[in-house]
């Protein structure tokens, strides 16, 4: 079937009722989205000539998504989180913003109310017994160059096993495990203990990984670590590191590496550095 129907005024006269174009009420923004984004669907249906089949196992599969709660796992997965960092990115250098920390998606793993720490945390429970003891510090900037006293950092990552709190499908995990808020100290420091994670994997089983089979794509992401860093009368920072040397460092199904986010990691095995850096002497 190659007929074209789309550029007709009865179609387009349709998209227009179906987007609510043609009645009062309603949001208009909603309208122009909705009024593009079918439109934009109808097109690709004609251009590609897709099928009734085709289109009904793409409803099946949004279906599935939903039932799985993997909306916000495809969507990185496809491009689009790294695309509106793109977006902003683009803006800041329209506009000379400097961004010294480069930004990076925040994934669909971010709980809120993990516990607050002041100046220091202790990330892991202690449970995860396969972990590389991990100690990361350092001191929030403003976009002025100078410290933020009392800037929130709230940090999460996974286990060794690739397995976020609240999300982890053996039930091990203690609420929080490996999620904290950190408010640095009166220099804008802050500094945590934990332990190296592994890279994240897409449920085998799910809608998301079975989409990414079908592009001939793996669902993996590299060892990492997000961050969310705010402060009063400062824009909110959301950004990751990712744990160098992980095989998958440049080759993220989530597109979230960047340059500039893949710190150096320096190994200390002397008692003196780990008396030092630990959290028996957090800022000695
Ligand atoms: C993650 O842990 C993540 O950070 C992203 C962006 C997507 C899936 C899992
Ligand atoms: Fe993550």
């Amino acid at each position: 079937m190659s007929v074209k129907i789309f550029e007709t005024q009865e179609v387009q006269d349709f998209l227009r009722t179906a987007a609510g174009l043609t009645n009062d009420g309603g949001n208009p923004r909603t309208k122009a989205i909705v009024h593009r984004i079918i439109s934009d669907l109808f097109k690709a249906v004609e251009d590609l000539d897709i099928t009734a089949d085709e289109y009904w196992a793409g409803i099946a599969y949004l279906n599935q998504l939903g039932a799985r709660s993997e909306a916000g796992l495809l969507s990185p997965g496809l491009g689009f989180d790294r695309f509106l960092d793109m977006r902003m990115d683009a803006e800041d250098a329209e506009l000379g913003v400097d961004n010294k920390t480069p930004r990076t998606i925040e994934g669909p793993l971010y709980v809120s109310g993990a516990p607050v720490e002041h100046g220091f945390a202790r990330l892991d429970d202690g449970s995860d017994t396969d972990g590389h003891l991990l100690i990361m510090h350092g001191t929030v900037f403003g976009a002025d160059g100078k410290p933020v006293p009392g800037a929130q950092v709230e940090v999460w990552h996974c286990n060794t096993k690739g397995f976020y709190s609240h999300f982890d499908p053996t039930g091990e995990q203690q609420a929080f495990n490996m999620r904290r808020t950190i408010i640095a100290d009166a220099q804008g420091r802050y500094k945590f203990q934990s332990i190296i994670p592994k890279g994240y994997g897409c449920p085998p089983d799910g809608p998301t990984q079975a989409l990414l089979n079908q592009l001939g794509r793996h669902g993996n992401r590299p060892a990492h670590i997000h961050f969310f860093i705010s402060a009063d009368g400062h824009r909110k920072l959301t950004t990751q590191i990712n744990i160098d040397g992980d095989p998958l460092v440049y080759d993220d199904f989530a597109y979230a590496t960047r340059e500039g986010l893949v710190p150096p990691l320096v190994e200390r095995n002397d008692s003196a550095s780990m008396q030092a850096h630990g959290v028996d002497a957090p800022f000695a």
